[in-house]
């Protein structure tokens, strides 16, 4: 970053150099130097089009060899493939448009540049020129909106087939807390005007709810993998947004009303770990923390991959750290992972 910056300036300061050595050549007041451009400028200014053109080659491809390894790994949700195809069937499509339109654009810029004697060919209008180049991007964004609308509908289908498990993730002022429904996998009633920080009543559960007693609350999610989770989002204070990148899912947290989200995970904890792309960013960070540790900066202990559930709306000063670990495990795992966690009533009855 340092780099780039110092190579900023330089530029900044190259071109007001520049401009202050054009500013002497003015006040010099040569009469026959004309500043009306002649044959030579044009061409010098076609052929500075075409290293452009190449300089945008040269970043797109530069980008791709350099920054392709910083994208998400596979997605871990039943839906996540679907979104990922229509994701990149749209950049390519966009990518094959942009590459083409560049180089037709930035040729005829220099094909049709001025030259003494060139006449400009013009004429007012061409119907079946108009027609192709109107009736080819109406088909390809029409194709995309409609694919994209009927993939978003199928995501956003939220309903209690398949048993779901029912989750609530309640967000504040900077931290997740997450609930279940407990053995009856219902929610109980809540209100944040019933929330008592003295006992333990952080989430505002209705403690006459027979419904609440059996809640579980926590701060760490586990997921059984291949059973369908449907989110119940609630938000205390202001704005947030549940982000869970590894599964392609994100929704807004908002304060006084209930917000929803459904998808199935598909590869647990274990299994991500052992994905190639996760395993080289593993490797990648722990090199650099390394490198800290031999510095002897802090944050140097070695990383392992999560799952995690990302704050996604800017909801104040410590909204970078808003995060919660998501585990996905065997449903025998989580079984008995849920059967150490206290309920509501439980915790509730300890604070008497
Ligand atoms: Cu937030």
């Amino acid at each position: 970053m340092t780099t780039f910056l110092i190579i900023f300036v330089l530029v900044l300061v190259a071109i007001a150099i520049w401009q202050m050595t054009k500013i002497l050549e003015l006040s010099k007041l040569k009469t026959e130097d004309s500043q009306v451009a002649n044959d030579k400028d044009n061409r010098y200014n076609g052929y500075l089009l075409f290293a452009f053109l190449i300089f945008i080659y040269g970043i797109t491809i530069f980008s791709f060899y350099k920054y392709s390894k910083v994208l998400l790994p596979e997605a871990a949700s039943e839906h996540g493939g679907e979104y990922d195809y229509l994701m990149l069937v749209s950049f390519i499509i966009i990518f094959f448009v942009q590459t083409i339109t560049q180089a037709l654009l930035h040729y005829f810029g220099y094909k049709y540049k001025g030259e003494k004697g060139k006449k400009a060919l013009f004429f007012a209008d061409n119907d079946r020129l108009e027609f192709i180049w109107t009736i080819i991007p109406v088909i390809v964004l029409a194709g995309l909106i409609l694919w994209g609308l009927y993939t978003w509908t199928s995501i956003m289908d939220i309903n209690d087939e398949d048993d779901p498990l029912i989750v609530e993730l309640y967000a504040q002022q900077f931290n997740w807390t997450a609930r279940y429904g407990g053995a009856d996998n219902v929610l109980g009633g809540s209100n944040v005007r019933m929330i008592d920080i003295d006992r333990a009543n952080v989430l505002g559960l209705d403690e006459a709810d027979p419904n609440a007693s059996d809640d579980i609350i926590v701060k760490e999610l586990h997921l059984p993998v291949g059973r369908k989770v449907n989110f119940k989002m609630r938000s205390q204070d202001v704005l947030h947004s549940a982000y869970m990148p590894h599964f392609r899912a994100q929704m807004n947290c908002v304060p006084g009303m209930t917000t929803e989200f459904s998808f199935t995970p598909t590869i647990t904890t274990a299994e991500m770990r052992l994905n190639p792309d996760v395993v080289d960013k593993v490797k990648r960070t722990n090199k650099i923390r390394a490198e800290r540790a031999a510095n002897g900066k802090d944050n140097t202990d070695p990383w392992e991959f999560d799952y995690i559930l990302l704050c996604n709306k800017i909801c104040g000063k410590s909204h970078y750290n808003m995060q919660m670990k998501i585990i996905v495990e065997s449903q025998e795992e989580y079984e008995a992972w849920i059967k150490g966690q206290q309920t509501f009533s439980q915790t509730m009855a300890s604070m008497e």
